[in-house]
């Protein structure tokens, strides 16, 4: 029995993915395909829930782009499992409105390297002449790439890479987003930790400013329903805004490339946590409070 409420290899979780497809409902489609392969040939699978009819929108949700934020994976394969398995009002409700698109480790390569080698591994397994591996959310082809928040050198924990998109994980992410964002209404690229909802952009104007986005207030009332649900969930505190200002600059981010190219709700939550391992005991709490927050941001947007 897959345990819920525990971390999983990355062969377990995969298993688990392709046994839930045959939980699925009839009232709604599920499916497990891949995106694309990491830099060492390892499938990067994504779970979708979907509905026949024209005209639908839908919802991208990624985890563990940093190897070491367990908790990320750990809460979408409670969201996964909650909207096939659960199917309650607000498991209906989402499911009734949009498709829902899902990757729970972008980075699997490093997810495995975590198991196995080093639980403190943040970056991809790309071999390089001194080090290993890009830091994949400074990696994405968004505006100002490699400049903010970013190393040159391929031993720094924030190495951009040697160009943008030059990383496989990177691209497979990529073209899954150009693929889906003419529907898709919100991007959700989970991270951890420090109980945080930020919003592009993350890199710098000319000026090295700060940059918002034109729509910044109007993502921001959503946003704030988000993390009001969120913080009344189990009483905690939650910091939300532009990911430059509320933490500091980077460019190359999942979120800010989902924005680029127009996915208008393009949010990056830095989940609960203490440090990168955050025991198993806080997965259940992660999944409701996660959850609260994505149920009470659909009431508000469209
Ligand atoms: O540095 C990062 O990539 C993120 N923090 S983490 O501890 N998970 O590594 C923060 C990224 C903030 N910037 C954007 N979201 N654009
Ligand atoms: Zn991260």
């Amino acid at each position: 029995e897959f345990d819920l409420n525990n971390y999983h290899s990355l062969d377990d979780l995969y298993t688990w993915m392709d046994s839930l497809v045959a939980k699925c409902p009839k009232s709604f489609a599920c499916q497990v395909y891949s995106i694309g392969h990491s830099h060492l040939g390892t499938p990067i699978k994504a779970f979708k829930i979907t509905k026949e009819s024209p005209g639908r929108k839908s919802w991208y949700l990624d985890a563990t782009t940093h190897a070491r934020e367990w908790i990320s994976t750990a809460t979408i394969t409670n969201i996964i499992n909650h909207l096939v398995t659960v199917g309650d009002k607000d498991a209906q409700n989402l499911i009734d409105k949009y498709d829902w698109y899902f990757v729970p480790v972008v980075n699997p390569d490093g997810y495995r390297y975590t198991w196995e080698k080093d639980r403190m591994w943040r970056k991809n397994r790309h071999q390089f002449k001194t080090c290993y591996g890009v830091d994949l959310n400074r990696n994405f082809n968004s505006t100002n790439w490699g400049t903010d928040g970013v190393s040159n050198l391929e031993c720094s924990e924030t190495y951009r890479g040697p160009s943008a998109g030059s990383e496989a994980e990177v691209r497979a992410v990529s073209a899954e987003l150009r693929r889906l964002a003419p529907r898709t209404l919100v991007a959700y690229t989970m991270h951890s930790y420090g109980n945080m909802y930020l919003i592009p952009f993350g890199n710098l104007d000319k000026n090295k400013k700060c940059l918002r986005s034109k729509d910044h207030d109007e993502v921001m009332k959503a946003v704030e329903a988000m993390a009001v649900a969120t913080e009344a969930t189990h009483s905690t505190k939650w910091t939300r805004g532009n990911a430059c200002e509320v933490i500091y600059p980077t460019s190359g981010s999942t979120d800010d490339f989902a924005k680029d190219i127009s996915i208008k709700y393009s949010i990056c939550p830095e989940l609960r946590g203490r440090s990168f391992v955050v025991p198993s005991r806080e997965i259940p709490l992660s999944f409701k409070e996660i959850f609260n927050g994505i149920v009470a941001m659909e009431k508000i947007i469209k």
